[in-house]
């Protein structure tokens, strides 16, 4: 809900920021809020506690209040309401998460309108809420891996999106990019390919690294002062390589593959035996050390089953179990150690392939096959994350523009995620409760720099956090594309390489210039 009023509020080097005494929630937003706009050029906002309306003769001396309130008007939590009015901006909400939205809003609203260090906001009143509460991106850091710095700059960008669920894809055919103690081969091996030209034409002689447990506490930190779950993935039963070429024993025919160096399924599985169950339970304490999240990310997916058909130890074991096919065992498989996250008080969450075989009750369905498996889950009666192929596939090019970068084919465009709906139509209610949220993914088979990755999820992401907070009947292309001109000045201001191409028309010189220096407000076509 918006309404706007009449005048508009000025923050500026004059403005503090006044929380309630003892209100840790509002004093945590309150600072982050001062580093919101301070990244922007603004003036770093004191602090102060104690709400008392100071004497506001002056335009420069305005506050903004944020405030925990257990009444606030939201009807779900992460909302916020936000009261801007000339001298006075006030955020309540009844959790922290809300207070960090509203937060998120203001900063919006002012950072369209900036001179030097001086910002205007209309005045409004606003009543918001998100329609999903799992609001995601996938980062596949195994085909290619990015810096502790790049993970970061995502990690700001998915908070000043209202995004809070950064599933991170560790583990892969083509590399291992967690540290885990306990099998040090994993990282020493499992880590670092060999290019198919090593060492020729500058070819790096091998390509890799991993992420310390250090570092990923810092990340894991970074993301919860920002309202952002990361949820971990360690792919099996397949995409298993890597860990095969450092552990063979925990492989299914002893033999030693080398570390994947190019892309496609891969045959390499774990073992379905109780030592190989054994190893990944030690490997997934020390996942569950490093990562609070409700839900651990399991992978399942594309696990073609050659190897396990072909051993004759895996197939007395069926017998032995009364499994019909390798669909049943891949089942057992996943249900073993979804039984031990249960143990522990975590979830497991996986790839719709985890439907086939069955899976426990309080496992939770990632939706990627087109969106078939949506029904398919909720019907098995699982809740679900909707993140499908081809719709919110950002390793797919967004244009046919010439200027686009190389990459899948063929386009999905801003457009085609802008208006791809979550929730199938004509879901019953208490079915479509079943629907977590949506997440987009990020593949990064053909994006081995920092600019390839940001150019994939740059601007698609803004249609992304759109579908996945606002009620899809408020939906509305023509006016995203209205409000994303300012999003793309405040891309620039923040040194994000978003895609030009992502629009498909090419834009004419002027319009490009305008767009560069951000001087004008354009109108974007697509
Ligand atoms: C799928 C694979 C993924 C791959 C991507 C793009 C899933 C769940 N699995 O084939 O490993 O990177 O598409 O090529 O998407």
């Amino acid at each position: 809900k918006v309404d706007q009023h009449q005048g508009q509020l000025l923050v500026g080097p004059g403005t503090t920021l006044r929380v309630a005494p003892s209100d840790t929630a509002g004093l945590r937003v309150a600072h982050a809020f001062s580093d919101m706009l301070a990244r922007m050029g603004g003036p770093s906002l004191p602090v102060v506690e104690g709400l008392a309306t100071p004497e506001r003769a002056a335009a420069g001396a305005s506050i903004i209040v944020i405030r925990l309130d257990a009444n606030a008007r939201v009807t779900s939590s992460e909302g916020y309401v936000l009261d801007v009015s000339p001298g006075e901006a006030r955020i309540v909400a009844r959790d922290e998460s809300g207070l960090y939205y509203g937060a998120v809003t203001l900063w919006q609203l002012l950072t369209a309108n900036q001179k030097g260090s001086t910002f205007a906001a209309p005045a409004v009143h606003i009543e918001d809420w998100p329609q999903f509460a799992w609001r995601g991106l996938m980062i596949d850091s195994a085909r290619h891996k990015q810096s502790v710095e790049e993970i970061e700059r995502i990690l700001d960008q998915m908070a000043l999106h209202k995004l809070n669920t950064l599933h991170w894809h560790l583990t892969d055919d083509q590399g291992w990019r967690i540290e885990i103690k306990r099998y040090p081969e994993l990282t020493r091996i499992g880590a670092w390919r060999t290019p198919p030209d090593a060492g020729k034409n500058g070819e790096l002689a091998r390509y890799g690294g991993y992420y310390t447990q250090d570092q990923i506490r810092a990340v894991v930190a970074y993301a919860q002062a920002r309202h952002i779950t990361i949820v971990p993935e360690l792919d099996m039963p397949g995409h298993a390589q890597a860990a095969v070429a450092s552990y063979p024993q925990f492989g299914v025919t002893g033999e030693r593959p080398t570390v994947s160096a190019d892309w496609g399924i891969n045959p390499y599985l774990y073992n379905a035996d109780d030592n190989t169950l054994h190893f990944l339970q030690n490997v997934l304490d020390e996942v569950m050390a490093l990562f609070p999240s409700r839900y651990i990310h399991l992978g399942g997916d594309e696990a073609i089953k050659d190897q396990w058909n072909a051993s004759p130890a895996v197939q007395a074991k069926m017998r032995a179990f009364g499994l019909k096919n390798a669909e049943q065992l891949q089942s057992w498989f996943m249900g073993r150690l979804g039984q031990y996250l249960h143990d522990h008080g975590r979830h497991l969450i996986g790839w719709d392939e985890i439907l086939e075989g069955g899976v426990p009750g309080d496992a939770a369905v990632m939706s990627w096959r087109g969106t078939s498996g949506v029904e398919k889950a909720i019907h098995a009666g699982h809740d679900v994350v909707v993140a499908p192929d081809p719709y919110l596939y950002l390793d797919y090019v967004q244009s046919s523009r010439d200027d686009e970068t190389a990459g899948r084919l063929p386009v999905r465009s801003l457009q085609s995620v802008y208006t791809f709906r979550v929730a199938p139509k004509g879901l019953p209610p208490q079915q479509a409760q079943r629907i977590l949220g949506a997440q987009a993914n990020v593949w990064t088979e053909h994006m081995p720099s920092d600019a390839h990755l940001q150019h994939a999820i740059f601007p698609r992401l803004d249609a992304v956090a759109e579908i996945v907070w606002t009620p899809a009947g408020e939906q509305n292309w023509q006016s995203f594309l209205t409000r994303l001109s300012g999003q793309l000045d405040r891309y620039r201001r923040q040194d994000i390489h978003y895609a030009d191409s992502a629009f498909a028309v090419n834009i004419d010189v002027s319009r490009q210039q305008a767009l560069a220096t951000g001087t004008t407000t354009v109108t974007l076509s697509n």
